[in-house]
């Protein structure tokens, strides 16, 4: 993929005016998830941030169609768009469903794998703020060990982060993608690609959230960056099994170099009761899937 801004199209499918918070790193990537795929699309969320973002009838900064639906139902509700549309034979629409990480790693996550198993044609995309951040940072299945939430009060989260990524990857998607929207053309490339490709999509964006993570409104592209250059995520996609890294982590694996996850972790208030066997054990955690990756993209 070639890096290219002026490639970028300059039509803005969300308006001034969204209901999001400053410094919103789920806004930033929407915008650009939008840009790249443009008009012919209809998209179906459940309650979330997004939900918010999108404001009530008749009043709404975004300018596709949305279908509201509950959290288990956001990958059905998209089959059933998908199988209509289908029926009335229109084939140039993008259906997408979009939800958070509450509602994709610990709700819909039945109704996603079943949809993809069956391979239907639409492009699921969990942006992954790491928590239930719409009703005030509940802990989910994606929040980071060592995190503090609403429903972990005194003590920080003690499990890993689920490795949602790692269950798409074992569906064998024809494609399935990470990204960020601190490399917002790196983004945009990986959604040009997903809607060419027919079948279930899978799109991963790890979305900063400044209330949610304690940061600055804004330092949201630096902990973007600093995500990925620590190695806690990773940018890569996989098109038809073949597993490539891309932009910043391309270049980190190239050079073999990764900044310490303190680098990462000392920037978020979430993290300050986290103690020194946790961030030892975040590190062991991050270096074994980094590896991990490494082996995957020597074939
Ligand atoms: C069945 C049900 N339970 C609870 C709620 C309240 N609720 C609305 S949004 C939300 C959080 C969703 O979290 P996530 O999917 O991670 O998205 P985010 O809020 O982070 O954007 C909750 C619990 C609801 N709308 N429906
Ligand atoms: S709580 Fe976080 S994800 Fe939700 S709108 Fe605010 S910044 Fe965005």
């Amino acid at each position: 993929m070639q890096d290219n801004l002026f490639k970028i199209n300059e039509t803005e499918y969300i308006l001034p005016g969204s209901r999001a918070c400053q410094g919103c790193g789920l806004t930033l990537a929407y915008r650009h998830m939008l840009k790249a795929l443009r008009e012919n699309t209809v998209l179906t969320i459940p309650a979330s941030c997004l939900c918010v973002l999108h404001g009530l009838y008749p009043i709404t900064p975004v300018t596709v169609p949305c279908l509201n639906t509950t959290f288990a139902s956001t990958a059905a509700s998209a089959s059933g768009i998908a199988a209509g549309l289908r029926a009335l034979n229109k084939t140039d629409i993008t259906v997408v469903a979009m939800a958070g990480d509450g509602s994709t790693y610990d709700m819909g996550i039945q109704a996603l794998s079943g949809a993809a198993e069956r391979t239907t044609d639409f492009i699921y995309v969990c942006y992954d703020n790491e928590g239930y951040m719409n009703t005030g940072t509940q802990r989910s299945s994606a929040t980071p060990m060592g995190a503090i939430t609403t429903t972990t009060p005194i003590l920080t989260k003690e499990h890993s982060k689920k490795d949602f990524v790692r269950i798409m990857e074992a569906h064998d998607l024809p494609y399935l993608a990470t990204t960020s929207p601190a490399y917002p053309i790196d983004l945009y490339e990986k959604f040009v690609k997903a809607k060419r490709i027919k079948g279930t999509r899978y799109m991963h964006i790890y979305s900063p959230c400044p209330p949610g993570w304690m940061f600055p409104a804004k330092d949201t592209v630096r902990m973007g960056q600093l995500a990925v250059e620590t190695g806690i995520v990773v940018l890569f996609e996989i098109e038809d099994g073949k597993f490539r890294f891309t932009g910043r982590s391309k270049t980190m694996a190239e050079r073999g170099k990764k900044q310490p996850i303190i680098n990462y972790v000392g920037k978020q208030g979430r993290f300050r009761k986290m103690s020194i066997e946790q961030l030892n054990r975040l590190q062991a955690w991050v270096d074994s899937r980094w590896n991990d990756y490494l082996r995957k993209a020597e074939g």
